[in-house]
This record gives C-alpha cells, structure tokens and sequence, in this order.
C-alpha cells in the first residue's frame, strides 16, 4: 500500500520523526522532509508553498512541541499555541493538495485524569484533564477533532494515533524540559560517573507509567497507516506500567549505579496512573517487540555515544 508513494515526515529531526524514517525507509516509498529553515511548520504561507510544491501523496505529523512535566507546566502558550499551528497549517493544506492519507500523533495525556484504566480511546472527552499537561492536550485534542471534521465533511482519510510515553534514541536529554526517562539515564550515567550512591528523582515516585520505545511507536506507526481508517483515534502503547520509582531503579541496574534513590517533592508527581488499553491495536494484529530492559540499554548506548557529559 505504501510502495511508489511519496511519504512526508513532517518532524523528522525530532525523537519520533527520526525513528519514523528509519522505518519508512523498509517500505518501498519515498520519504520526504524538510528542514525548519526552509519551511516553519508554524508560519502557514511557508507550510502552503512547501506542501503545494512538494505534493506528498502521504502525510505523518510527528512535528509537535513536546516535553516533560515542567515543561508542560512552565511554558503553556508554546505547548498550545505552536502545537495548534503546526497541526492547523499541516492538516488544512492536506486537504487543499488532496493528500490521500494522514496520520496525526498525539499524546496519552488527552484522556480525562480520573478515566478508568486502562484508558480506552472511547474514555476521550468524559471529564477533567491533568492540569500539569491541559494546554498540550487540548492543543492535541483540537488536531484529533480537526481530522475528524475533515473525515465527516470532506471524507477525507486523516486519521489520529495515541502513542504513550515513548523513549529511545534523539530524545530530549535536558534535566529541565526532558521527559522521565531521559532525565533519569542521564541522572544516574552523572551519580555514576561522580561515584555518588543513588540519584535523586523528581516526586513520590508512586506515579505510574507505560513506556514504548521509539522503534516500537514507528512500527506501530507504519501498521496504522497501512491498516487503520476508522473515525475513532488509535491508542499505541505496550500495555503494561510500572511505578516511577520501579523506572528509576531499572535505569540504575541498565546503567550500573548502586544505591538508593531520593525524592525531590517539591516537584509534580502529575497523573497517578494513564496505562492505555492498547486491545484495539493488538486485535489488528500488532505487538511490540521492545522490552523495557532492553530498550533502556541501547537507548543508554546511545547517550553513552552521542550525549554523555
Ligand atoms: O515524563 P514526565 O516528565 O511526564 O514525568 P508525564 C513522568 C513522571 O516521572 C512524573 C516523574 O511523575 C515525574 O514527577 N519524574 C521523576 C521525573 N524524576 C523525574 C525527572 O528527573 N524528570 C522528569 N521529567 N520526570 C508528560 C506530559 O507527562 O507526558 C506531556 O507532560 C506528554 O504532555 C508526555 O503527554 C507523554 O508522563 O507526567
């Protein structure tokens, strides 16, 4: 289905557009990009052209302005507003040049903080959201709906994907504006490295949360532009959570750090708990491969290679 088409990977420098290309780059398709110099994917006069004179036949948004829990909670206009742009500009100009598939990415934090779990994608909509991420998830939320429109008006095929938390190789690895994962590899390689005893960890430690790596998501990714079309998003995760603290001390085994950890609570634990069911995507016939071990080992090869400090 995808052999002879001209695919845009609209992000793909980022942690989910690069694994996105890698994957693409199995099926016999043409992968376009472009960089932020050439086109902004938040100014709507530079989308138009570049998508007018480019003509992809498939669109993938994984462009998104992303980060962790403070991040989200210290910068809520970029969190909103440039995710509402991007997505805007993308998704309307799809449907001027007539593109004949597209695949919106969101987030797990669109479903309402109290939704029964594991969350099924029916739950979207049904209460509050968690405050500490609300202006990235309406942001998503409104490009779920806006693709919907365009199915419901125009019959368009533009379709959404729920990933949950995602990790890998490219991910952010700043301690102020990463999300878990990242934070705590490079927290204990430094406590390592400093011959410390433990690390420090942001909250309770109590949170759960379902992680995925990167080459799972793009995989999925791939199997959901193939094989779904309905006007209900798609939630992609593994299926399984683990407590933060139960996380952190994962991390501390992949990296070889001993030790206890040590809480800081002055920071936001957020949402309890946001396991997505991911019974949908299996009863289509897909499975992750990646354990958490063993994706944190090769995504911490990866820091050793390319961040480490
Ligand atoms: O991954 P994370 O930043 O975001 O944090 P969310 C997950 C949990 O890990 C929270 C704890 O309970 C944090 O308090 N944590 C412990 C840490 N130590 C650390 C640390 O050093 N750094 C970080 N960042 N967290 C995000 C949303 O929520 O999830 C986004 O803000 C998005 O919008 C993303 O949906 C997938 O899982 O809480």
């Amino acid at each position: 289905m995808l052999d002879g088409k001209r695919i845009w990977v609209a992000g793909h420098r980022g942690m989910v557009g690069s694994a996105l290309v890698r994957r693409l780059s199995q099926e016999g398709c043409t992968i376009l990009t472009v960089d932020r110099q050439e086109c902004d994917l938040a100014e709507q006069d530079q989308v138009r052209r570049w998508m007018h004179a480019n003509k992809p036949d498939m669109v993938i948004i994984a462009a998104a302005k992303v980060g962790g829990i403070l991040a989200n909670m210290n910068y809520p206009v970029d969190f909103m507003y440039s995710n509402l742009a991007i997505q805007n500009n993308i998704i309307t100009t799809a449907h001027d040049i007539d593109v004949q598939k597209l695949l919106f990415l969101g987030s797990s934090c669109i479903y309402p903080r109290q939704s029964v779990q594991p969350i099924e994608e029916s739950s979207l909509l049904t209460g509050p959201l968690e405050p500490t991420n609300e202006w990235y998830a309406i942001a998503k939320i409104a490009g779920i709906r806006l693709c919907q429109a365009y199915m419901q008006q125009y019959g368009r095929r533009f379709v959404s994907a729920m990933p949950t938390n995602l990790y890998g190789p490219h991910d952010n690895f700043d301690l102020a504006s990463s999300h878990v994962i990242p934070a705590l590899i490079r927290k204990a390689h430094r406590a390592k490295i400093a011959g410390e005893d433990g690390m420090e960890i942001w909250g309770t430690g109590k949170p759960l949360r379902e992680f995925l790596h990167v080459d799972d998501m793009a995989d999925a990714t791939v199997f959901v532009l193939k094989n779904y079309e309905d006007f209900e998003h798609i939630n992609i995760g593994s299926g399984s959570d683990l407590s933060i603290a139960e996380t952190a001390r994962l991390v501390m085994e992949v990296v070889g750090l001993k030790g206890e950890l040590r809480h800081d609570l002055a920071k936001p634990d957020g949402m309890f708990r946001k396991l997505m069911s991911a019974d949908k995507l299996r009863a289509r016939g897909w499975e992750p491969k990646i354990s958490l071990r063993d994706g944190l080992a090769t995504t911490y090869r990866w820091f050793l290679e390319n961040v480490a400090d």
